[in-house]
């Protein structure tokens, strides 16, 4: 998958790593644990597109200092892999900081490491409400399952929904949103009237979503991880016949995410989703961000993933600019607790017990504008916090 671009990412680092040697001491250094290559490549992707759109866009020196970026990949996710990498990141490249994490096993996998070290660590994905819990070197800039969860409950209760099927990854995230949405739906006085739990490597979705056809709910809630797996379950809903029985599906933003709509296609029309970024949000900010975006990749369409590398990268230059470039672990965490940033996706803050993300929350439906799908906000949930802590 996206070899091409693989090659290019390849090269450039190679450059960019040369760079670094020379001019150690006058740089900040930037370590990604990322998903580079296998199934989950495009988060790798997406999230270094984000954090180098930003650094083309606001110049690659802050406080005195280059910033330099290091990029590891995780391949999948694979804990072993994940620590690995990240004591070769700390140990042998000496990094300020370690950013990236698509996937809740590997931040979860380095988390004892990053405390052990003191390095100031940023989530640019990874979802699992737990995660930011079990370090205080780490902060979130992400979103959390049971954050986007908990309003669609409530939107579809509000909306008329009362018997609902949920189907998510069988993992951290997955559980997460299944937990959040089954309390938050059933409080309201909504049924579940089945769950399953599909596996996060190659599911094979006909089996699963025939049963919830079977079963005659009003609604299905899903989450799977973006990309393929996202591409897999809409092509079961429609191939199944859910939609024409009258079942609709409500989910997260990352089944109908703005990397993968256009291989939805028409069947993924209507279906309404809750997050926390779309590629159609209407701000300057998201303007500035697409455009700079668009000058590092013409293929991949940009997602939350390369949203949260943006803001990442945003947190550290501002990080940089307080310190005045000398980055002091614990220093640069007491920056990182409590900081706003006018994001693409709206107004966001880390809460400074948690260090969790705060945020709104959008309701969207997918439409077609022009010649593409977009997923359209249409109501928000404002400055939400993560439930699941
Ligand atoms: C996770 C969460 C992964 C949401 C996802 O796919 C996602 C995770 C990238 O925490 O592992 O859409």
């Amino acid at each position: 998958m996206k070899r091409a671009s693989m090659k290019f990412w390849a090269v450039a680092l190679a450059t960019i790593v040369v760079t670094t040697a020379a001019q150690a001491g006058d740089t900040i250094k930037v370590g990604f644990l990322v998903e580079m290559t296998g199934t989950f490549s495009d988060f790798g992707q997406h999230i270094v597109n984000g954090a180098t759109a930003y650094i083309q866009q606001h110049g690659d020196t802050v406080a005195g200092k280059k910033i330099v970026l290091i990029v590891r990949d995780t391949t999948g996710p694979a804990p072993e892999v994940a620590k690995r990498l990240a004591q070769e990141l700390i140990v042998k490249d000496e990094v300020d900081f370690i950013v990236g994490f698509g996937l809740t096993p590997n931040a979860l996998a380095v988390a004892p490491i990053v405390t052990e070290a003191r390095k100031p660590t940023i989530i640019m994905n990874a979802a699992t409400s737990v995660i930011t819990t079990k370090s205080p070197y780490i902060v979130r800039v992400s979103f959390t399952l049971a954050q986007v969860t908990e309003p669609m409950a409530e939107w579809a209760y509000k909306n008329g929904v009362r018997k609902v099927y949920t189907l998510v990854a069988d993992y951290g995230p997955g559980n997460d949103a299944e937990k959040t949405f089954k309390a938050a739906f059933t409080k309201l006085g909504g049924e579940i009237v089945g769950s399953v739990r599909v596996p996060l490597q190659n599911p094979e979705f006909g089996p699963f979503v025939q049963r919830i056809k079977d079963a005659k709910p009003e609604a299905v809630f899903a989450f799977v991880p973006a990309g393929e797996l996202a591409v897999g379950l809409m092509k079961s809903y429609r191939e199944r016949g859910l939609a024409k029985e009258g079942i609709r599906l409500l989910c997260t933003g990352d089944v109908t995410d703005d990397g993968v709509i256009d291989a939805l296609g028409d069947s993924a029309l209507g279906v309404i989703s809750t997050h926390q970024y779309s590629m159609a949000h209407d701000s300057p900010e998201n303007k500035a961000f697409l455009a700079a975006y668009a000058k590092v990749d013409t293929k991949l369409r940009p997602n939350f993933m390369a949203v949260a590398g943006w803001d990442g990268m945003a947190a550290i230059y501002e990080v940089a600019r307080q310190l005045k470039g000398d980055i002091d672990p614990d220093k640069a965490m007491q920056v990182l607790r409590g900081l706003k940033l006018d994001s693409p996706r709206g107004p966001i803050q880390i809460d400074a017990d948690t260090r969790d993300i705060v945020q709104d929350v959008y309701v969207r439906e997918v439409k077609k504008v022009g010649d593409h799908l977009y997923n359209v906000e249409f109501d928000k949930f404002v400055a939400v916090k993560d439930p699941g802590k």
